[in-house]
């Protein structure tokens, strides 16, 4: 493969993670030649990176959190608990890794710096941090949806000389809190995860929160023998189910409106589900929560009552309880993040009324006064959904970077292609059901249709594909109608791109579920309707496909 100081192979991957190791897999069993590039120095991406205490999957939920496309692979592998740690996962994923032998085409502890594609050999180029480059008919950005942190430009921050650390970009060795105090910035999923965790141990924790969250109950408990037994013999009923449930879980989707119901009969069912707690809360839920702003506020009022009965100081509770449409912020289990506000060695500020100032070198300033800490947790998220293709800012025709393309908005096509850059397609970007959807299921769906789209190209004698300027628009029009029938784009969220500064402001996940992958199928038996395609400009010494 190596030509010079070029390597040249049929796709290059950008992402070692749930998406670009099944992009290997599948290209591989294809017959391509493929390289695959990631920065950490294994497998696993977001799960990789995200190591801090208490992280856990907090959706469905395992056994179901899992590849599909090897049935051997749901045989052999076991899951142990309902909400797989952080570690059980990686665990999961390096066993993949070593069942299909991934690794040898994986060259981790590589950035790519620079992806252009080359209009006349119809390929892409990238180049790597250490300066080595290869060339390939194809780029696959498999670059994760929730993988480049947002690390806030407060005031100080920078002077502070205490350990810091991101939650998604988490220490490998172990980190002590042990006598120590420390700030928590930041009360998403993984603040509300790592909070507890911290409190256990540290000698004093100040929770610094800007937003009060809606949180549910997690309720982890080991995964039985026989859930498992029962999984592993219904697989192929079960997995046939995720195919056709919304968020491509093995349920049944809930068609009932809460406006049917008494609100008796609406107190008992939400009190079932907060018993039976877990991911199984929302799918169980009613059909029009995130709708019907009567049927929100039903629940929303649950919940609040929820905190105000769990939290016994009563100025803290009034500060936990959220006041915007629940479930318009991505839904957080807990596992004793209310609970932590009962201990003496757990204060809580709320920013919007007491803010910081700024950081020093051993303390955070709010308002109020100052506050000593000795260690500094950003639980502060991820510059999410379209964040991660513009850190990699690849140059499509003419040189036109991505920065320059989605300056007001994510222009895409199917939520796979991207107009002006032929060849390129992403998984779980920006106009995909991305994160409300079974990530490693929703990966593999994609790259399927990927894969139809490169044989069709190959068959054809076609040397290049890429979405029209019209198709781009209608497709960003069938995004906002889905989502303007919901109430999640009147909530602040990293959904919306409210939590980066300066980040176009809408909402940008197809919210179809399931009915997205009907209609990128159906696009591709209309012949691949919306996009445009370019003869093969013939060989030009390389492999070509
Ligand atoms: O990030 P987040 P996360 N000043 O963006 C606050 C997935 N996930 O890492 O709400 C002060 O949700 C911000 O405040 P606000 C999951 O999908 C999965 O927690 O913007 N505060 C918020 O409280 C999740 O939703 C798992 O006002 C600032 C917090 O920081 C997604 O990742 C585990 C601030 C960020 O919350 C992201 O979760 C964890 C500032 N300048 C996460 N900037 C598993 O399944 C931000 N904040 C294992």
């Amino acid at each position: 493969m190596n030509s010079g100081s070029i390597e040249y192979y049929d796709v290059v991957v950008i992402g070692a993670g749930v998406s670009g190791m099944y992009a290997l897999h599948h290209l591989r069993e294809m017959g391509l030649s493929v390289r695959v590039y990631d920065g950490a120095s294994d497998i696993g991406g977001t799960w990789w990176y995200n190591r801090y205490p208490g992280a856990r999957v907090d959706g469905p939920g395992s056994p179901f959190y899992c590849y599909t496309f090897s049935e051997e692979l749901m045989q052999e592998w076991e899951w142990t608990e309902t909400q797989s740690e952080q570690s059980a996962v990686l665990a999961y994923l390096e066993y993949v890794a070593d069942r299909f032998d991934l690794r040898r085409d994986i060259q981790f502890e590589t950035w790519v710096k620079d992806a252009r594609y080359d209009e006349a050999a119809q390929r892409w180029t990238v180049e790597t941090h250490t300066g080595s480059r290869a060339s390939a008919s194809f780029l696959i950005c498999a670059v994760g949806a929730l993988s480049t942190t947002n690390k806030p430009d407060i005031p100080g921050i920078h002077d502070f000389a205490g350990e810091c650390y991101h939650t998604g970009l988490w220490p490998h060795e172990p980190i002590s809190f042990q006598g120590k105090r420390v700030a928590v910035l930041g009360t998403g999923s993984s603040g509300i995860q790592s909070i507890p965790e911290i409190a256990r141990e540290a000698a004093h924790v100040t929770v610094l929160q800007r937003t009060p969250q809606y949180a549910f109950p997690a309720r982890n408990r080991p995964l039985t023998s026989a859930e498992m037994a029962e999984a592993r013999t219904n697989w192929d009923l079960l997995r046939a189910k995720m195919h056709t449930n919304f968020g491509g879980f093995p349920c049944d989707n809930q068609e009932r409106s809460a406006l049917e119901d008494t609100p008796e009969q609406r107190e008992a069912l939400y009190e079932k589900l907060w018993q039976q707690g877990g991911f199984q809360f929302f799918l169980d839920l009613y059909s029009d929560i995130a709708i019907s702003e009567e049927a929100n506020q039903s629940l929303a009022d649950f919940v609040r009552a929820k905190i105000r009965e769990i939290v016994h100081d009563p100025a803290t509770a009034e500060k936990l309880l959220p006041d915007y449409f629940v479930i318009t912020k991505r839904p957080i289990l807990e596992d004793g993040y209310f609970d932590s506000f009962n201990r003496d060695n757990v204060s809580l500020i709320d920013l919007r009324e007491d803010p910081i100032e700024r950081f020093t070198t051993n303390s955070v300033m709010t308002r109020s006064g100052e506050h000593q800490i000795d260690m500094l947790v950003l639980a502060t998220g991820f510059d999410a959904i379209s964040g991660s293709m513009l850190r990699l800012n690849p140059k499509g025709r003419g040189g036109i970077t991505l920065e320059e393309r989605w300056q007001d908005r994510f222009h895409n096509y199917l939520g796979l292609t991207i107009g002006g850059f032929p060849n390129l397609f992403m998984i779980h970007g920006p106009g995909s059901p991305g994160v409300f959807y079974n990530m490693p299921l929703g990966a593999e769906r994609q790259m399927e249709w990927i894969g139809h789209c490169m044989d069709h190209l190959k068959q054809k004698k076609f040397g290049a594909i890429e979405p029209t300027a019209d198709s781009e628009d209608a497709w960003a029009n069938e995004v906002s109608a889905l989502a303007n029938v919901t109430l999640f784009p009147r909530t602040d969220s990293w959904w919306t791109g409210a939590n980066i500064p300066g980040k176009p402001r809408y909402f940008s996940v197809y919210l179809g579920g399931s009915v997205y992958y009907q209609r990128i199928s159906e696009m591709a038996a209309k012949g691949y309707e919306g996009f445009v395609f370019e003869q093969a400009h013939g060989t030009d010494g390389s492999e070509t496909l």
